[in-house]
């Protein structure tokens, strides 16, 4: 299932945590962090370290089954029959804080003619360095130009032993 899973795991862990007996308050939190990070994947346990700062979701598009919020910004003029092309990749959960994911799939789909990129197999696939939630990707081939909107990008990320996944409509021209 979804992210939620990992969760509810990393709740249970807390809740049984907080029946130990009282100490000062600065080591129980050091204790929740390790126990979160040992007992899942740390990329789920990041998810309850920014707890509170809620974002803005403008311009991200929801997951189908609601485990990411995705937004691609695109380097421009987007250009058709090229490997320039490139696009960054950005995961916040629901309330616009950054997830940390594993970009799987970055499908290009033009859905009116039913075909994708015929030079999927250039594109390079690159996690950010200081923020795990965002990737960028190079090597983008359109096979041919579109009006804004006529090609679409499956998207597909995971983590906690789990994926998901969100088509995202590319909103300028391909020339
Ligand atoms: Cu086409």
């Amino acid at each position: 299932m979804k992210l939620h899973s990992c969760a509810a795991f990393i709740f249970a862990a807390l809740i049984a945590l907080g029946c130990d007996s009282k100490k000062d308050e600065s080591s129980k939190h050091d204790d929740h962090a390790d126990a979160a990070v040992q007992a899942d994947d740390p990329t789920c346990a990041a998810t309850h370290e920014h707890m509170g700062l809620h974002g803005d979701l403008s311009g991200f598009t929801a997951s189908a089954a609601g485990a990411f919020h995705v937004k691609i910004e695109w380097n421009a003029p987007l250009k058709a029959s090229s490997l320039e092309n490139k696009a960054t990749v950005t995961f916040v959960d629901e309330h616009a804080e950054a997830l940390p994911l594993k970009l799987t799939g970055f499908k290009l789909f033009m859905p009116s003619m039913g075909h994708g990129s015929s030079k999927a197999d250039q594109m390079v696939l690159t996690q950010d360095k200081d923020n795990a939630n965002v990737w960028s990707v190079a090597g983008i081939y359109f096979s041919m130009g579109g009006a804004a909107g006529d090609w679409v990008v499956d998207v597909e990320a995971g983590g906690c032993g789990s994926s998901d996944k969100a088509r995202v409509s590319i909103p300028v021209e391909v020339q």
